[in-house]
C-alpha cells in the first residue's frame, strides 16, 4: 500500500495510507536511497510503500521509498558532506523573512532561492512582520520588491499580527503542496495558525522574538488543509543558515536566473564571473542591470563552495 509522510521524529514517521489513514511507521531493514547520504533517508512528503504491522496498535513498516519528483536539501548542520533532506515532491515553497526582529539577510534569502533553482521548486518570498516596519524597512521592502520582482520571484510583505497580505498567501496555498522555512522566529507556525486556528501549533510566547534564536518548531511536519481544501502545507524548524549541497562552482550562475540569461554573451564559456574578460555578467553589474547585491551574493556562495575532490 501507499502512503505519504507527514512527520519524521527519528526512528518514526508519521504516514497517511492511500486509504486516507494516519499510521506509525518504521523502516523496514536497510532501505537504500541511490547516490544520496542523508542524515534523514525519509524526508516529509516522500511517497512510499507500507506494510500494515498491527491493525490494533495503527503501525506499519516502510518497505520502499518511491522516487521523488523533488526535494529541499541543505547541508547538515552536524556533519559538512551529509545532505538533510527538509521535504520531497513540493509544489513551491514559501520563504519566510524578516526586516526587523529578527533580520534575515539577502545573503540567506539568496541561498536559499538557489536551493529552489536547482532543484525546480518555485519560490515566493514573504516579508512576514510589517507590523513593526518603520519608514526605513518599508522602504528596504519596497526595494527588494522590485529587485526580486525584476528577476521573476514574487514577494508579498505580511503581517500576521495584522492580517495585512495573509488573504493573498493563502490563496497561493491552494492545490499545492507548499513547503515553510526560514529563520526561527520569523513566524512560520504563527502563519499557520492564523489560516487554520484548528491546528494550534507551537509558537514562540507572547513576548515575541526574544533575540535567543531558540527554535519552537523542533521537527518538520505536513499538514493538509483544512476545510476540504486541498493542499498540504509543511511547516519546519528555523534554520540559522542554509548550506548549499552539490552545485558546483561552473553551474552556480545558471541558478541567478538574471545571469543564467547572459552566461551565453560571455566571451569565455567556463566564465565564472569574477574578472574574466568579455564578461556579460559584470558588464550588467556595471550598468546596473543585474543588482549589486545579488551579484555579492553570488561571490560569497562561490568562495563558500569546496569543490569535492574525488
Ligand atoms: N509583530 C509581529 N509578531 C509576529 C508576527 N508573526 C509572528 N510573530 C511573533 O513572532 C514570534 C515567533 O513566531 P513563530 O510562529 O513561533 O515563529 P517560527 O518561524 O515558527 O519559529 P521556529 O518554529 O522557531 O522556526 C511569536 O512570538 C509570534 O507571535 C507578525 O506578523 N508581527
Ligand atoms: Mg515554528
Ligand atoms: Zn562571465
Amino acid at each position: 500500500m501507499k502512503a505519504i509522510v507527514y512527520r519524521s521524529t527519528g526512528s518514526w514517521y508519521n504516514i497517511k495510507t492511500e486509504t486516507g489513514k494516519a499510521m506509525s511507521a518504521r523502516i523496514k531493514g536497510v532501505l537504500k536511497i541511490d547516490g544520496i547520504t542523508s542524515t534523514n533517508p525519509i524526508a516529509v512528503g516522500d511517497e512510499v510503500v507500507v506494510e500494515i504491522e498491527s491493525e490494533s496498535a495503527n503501525t506499519a513498516m516502510i518497505t520502499e521509498i518511491l522516487p521523488r519528483r523533488n526535494y529541499i536539501n541543505r547541508q547538515s548542520p552536524a556533519h559538512k558532506w551529509h545532505h538533510h533532506i527538509v521535504a520531497a515532491n513540493l509544489d513551491q515553497s514559501l520563504l519566510f523573512a524578516t526586516l526587523k526582529d529578527p533580520k534575515t539577510s539577502q545573503g540567506f534569502i539568496d541561498r536559499f532561492l538557489v536551493t529552489c533553482e536547482a532543484y525546480h521548486v518555485p519560490a515566493i518570498v514573504v516579508f512576514n512582520k510589517a507590523d513593526v516596519y518603520k519608514n526605513k524597512e518599508l522602504e528596504k521592502y519596497a526595494a527588494l520588491e522590485e529587485m526580486y520582482g525584476a528577476i521573476g520571484y514574487h514577494t508579498v510583505l505580511m503581517s500576521v499580527k495584522t492580517n495585512q497580505g495573509v488573504q493573498e498567501v493563502q490563496a497561493a496555498l491552494e492545490n499545492k503542496t507548499t513547503l515553510l522555512s526560514g529563520h526561527s522566529g520569523v513566524g512560520k507556525s504563527s502563519f499557520i495558525n492564523t489560516i487554520f486556528p484548528e491546528l494550534k501549533l507551537k509558537t514562540q510566547d507572547v513576548s515575541g522574538w526574544s533575540g535567543k534564536g531558540m527554535h519552537t518548531t523542533t521537527f518538520a511536519e505536513m499538514f493538509d488543509l483544512p476545510r476540504n481544501i486541498a493542499g498540504r502545507v509543511i511547516d519546519t524548524p528555523g534554520m540559522r543558515e542554509f548550506g548549499l549541497v552539490d552545485i558546483s562552482k561552473q553551474e552556480l550562475s545558471h541558478y541567478f536566473p538574471e545571469m543564467a540569461r547572459l552566461i551565453n554573451d560571455c566571451q569565455f564559456n567556463n566564465c565564472l564571473h569574477i574578472n574574466e574578460p568579455g564578461c556579460a555578467v559584470k558588464d550588467a553589474v556595471a550598468n546596473g542591470s543585474i543588482d549589486e547585491e545579488r551579484y555579492i551574493s553570488y561571490y560569497k556562495i562561490l568562495e563558500s563552495i569546496n569543490e569535492k575532490t574525488y
